[in-house]
């Protein structure tokens, strides 16, 4: 599928409750879910390497990975991961993360073009899980 492009959010779910698992506080939390809530995502792809940077006033991170290939990122409360993207379906990755030091919530988002060419974004911590989704602009 066709991930490249730039998306806007149309909606989201449960990103509060995605940070209070994973231990973020309530100051830091307010900040978070109001920066989150305009996000900027862009993203190109040639064949199954995918460049994806989501950008907000407060926290802009910038991930390239082929899918089927480890690579090291952050979750998304900042903390250092190694990640294993995969196909879960035809035009859905998966991705397990495995934090670089010390311990947490098991953490794990997934990508996914739908048929009515939307993109939608889960990022789970634990039993929480969080769903974002966004349309191109
Ligand atoms: C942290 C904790 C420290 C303080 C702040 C944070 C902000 C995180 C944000 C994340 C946005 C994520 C998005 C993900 C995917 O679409 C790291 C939680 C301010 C703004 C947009
Ligand atoms: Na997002």
């Amino acid at each position: 599928p066709d991930f490249a492009g730039t998306w806007k959010m149309k909606s989201s779910e449960n990103f509060e409750e995605l940070l209070s698992a994973l231990g973020v506080g309530f100051m830091l939390r307010k900040i978070a879910v109001t920066a989150a809530s305009k996000p900027s995502v862009q993203i190109t792809q040639d064949g199954e390497t995918l460049t994806i940077r989501t950008s907000t006033s407060v926290r802009t991170t910038n991930i390239s990975f082929t899918v089927g290939q480890p690579f090291s990122e952050t979750t998304v409360d900042g903390r250092p991961c190694t990640s294993h993207p995969c196909w879960e379906t035809e035009s859905k990755i998966s991705c397990e993360q495995i934090l670089q030091k010390g311990e947490g919530p098991k953490t794990a988002w997934t990508r996914e073009i739908t048929n009515d060419g939307e993109l939608i974004l889960t990022m789970s911590a634990g039993d929480v899980v969080c769903t974002r989704v966004y349309l191109r602009e």
